[in-house]
């Protein structure tokens, strides 16, 4: 970790001739169950990993923001008092948008000074492990910080929401930027999306003897267009026919008459996340009282039910899920929004090799192109380096 903020920190000033005022980071996430429950007010369970961004912020005294990373070669710069959602484009739309989204909460920025931000990152991008939300929390955090906000973590994880449906303009939820800004060490975020409470469950991956493996596909997704825009719009017609404001209202007991109710399209989405909202209590109740072995079945029904019910997998993600159940794991699932990005599979420690051999010998035999494979562990949220 020092070893890369040194480097953003030399990045820094290498672009703008000046040291930074300080550094802060914030991790990916992998969400372990409850995918697509967020923006239906459900539950999830996701953990922060030992995957960062981190952001060096330097103070000036006009009222310009300046953005800049190793992602692009141009610094964009804005005067503060004319940052709106429509002006802002590309990679340059998270950082900013999240000094636009800080505004309406209440941030008065004719009031606060100008920055300077260069970004660096470990987390992979189009990975299915919220390397945006990563971006946005540390940019939230660190504003928040010099700017003097006193904005709490459930806060910044509405900016950041914000930022990303208004400025990148993608419909998602708020688990991606909880997880980055609430994430513990050895502990999962059970996250009430309707309440917005949450508390920490421990995962005790380490004690068991098991290792989260993440196979990143390559196959590369979007939340900005298609699909999970369209998964969004199943689950609201779903809702409404069923005369109830979200899912949350539904339980697994509806099921039966809501069949009558729908299309078969519609009532598989609505099951998709009525079961995978019960499958994330049940998760709880799992790690909290026997432990991780205890959850791989609910990781597998998981799978299939976004295979089967909401169909957001592709054939790359079902192969990496059953060749790592083939091979030793305990429990598979993709993890994230879908159409492609990662999977992740719950491996004891002696059966990561012959997972990741045979992953890897599948997707050869498919001409599918070969996975990233690492392990992740469940790490700190968003703080000052
Ligand atoms: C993406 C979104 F950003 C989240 O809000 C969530 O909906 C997830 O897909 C699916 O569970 O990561």
């Amino acid at each position: 970790m020092s070893d890369i903020r040194d480097d953003v920190v030399a990045g820094f000033e290498e672009i703008y001739g000046y040291a930074p005022a300080g550094s802060w980071s914030a991790p990916g996430r992998v969400n372990l169950i409850g995918e697509h429950t967020d923006y239906n007010l459900g539950f999830v369970l996701p953990f922060a990993i030992n995957r960062r961004t981190i952001v060096a912020l330097g103070l000036r005294e006009d009222r310009v923001m300046r953005v800049a990373s190793e992602f692009a070669d141009e610094v964009v710069e804005i005067p503060l008092g004319e940052l709106t959602p429509e002006r802002l484009h590309g990679w340059a739309a998270y950082p900013l948008g999240v000094a636009w989204a800080l505004s309406q909460f209440g941030a008065d920025l004719a009031a606060v000074p100008g920055v300077d931000l260069y970004i660096e990152s470990t987390v992979p991008v189009g990975a299915g492990l919220s390397s945006s939300a990563a971006i946005e929390s540390a940019v939230a955090i660190a504003l928040s910080d010099v700017w003097r906000l006193s904005f709490d973590a459930p806060t910044l994880a509405k900016v950041g929401q914000l930022a990303e449906n208004k400025a990148v303009g993608a419909p998602t939820g708020i688990m991606d930027q909880s997880a980055s800004l609430l994430g513990r060490r050895d502990h999962a975020v059970f996250l009430d999306c309707r309440s917005l409470e949450s508390s920490l469950v421990p995962l005790g991956f380490d004690e068991a003897g098991l290792e989260i493996l993440v196979i990143d596909t390559g196959v590369s997704h979007s939340h900005a267009t298609g699909g999970y825009a369209a998964r969004r719009a199943s689950c609201e017609r779903g809702a409404a026919a069923l005369g109830v404001a979200s899912l949350r209202e539904v339980s697994v007991d509806d099921l039966p008459r809501a069949r009558e109710t729908l299309d078969d399209e519609t009532f598989r989405r609505v099951r998709h996340i009525v079961t995978e909202n019960q499958r994330v209590l049940d998760t709880v109740i799992a790690l909290r009282e026997t432990g991780p072995h205890a959850i791989g079945e609910l990781l597998d029904a998981s799978h299939v039910s976004m295979r089967d019910d909401f169909e957001i997998s592709v054939p790359e993600l079902d192969l990496a899920v059953e060749t790592a159940q083939l091979n030793g794991a305990i429990g598979a699932r993709m993890t994230g929004g879908g159409f492609g990005g990662a999977a992740i599979a719950l491996v004891p420690r002696e059966n990561i090799s012959r997972v990741q051999v045979a992953i890897d010998g599948a997707f050869a035999e498919h001409g599918f192109a070969q996975p990233g494979m690492f392990t992740v562990t469940p790490s700190e949220g968003a703080t000052r380096d």
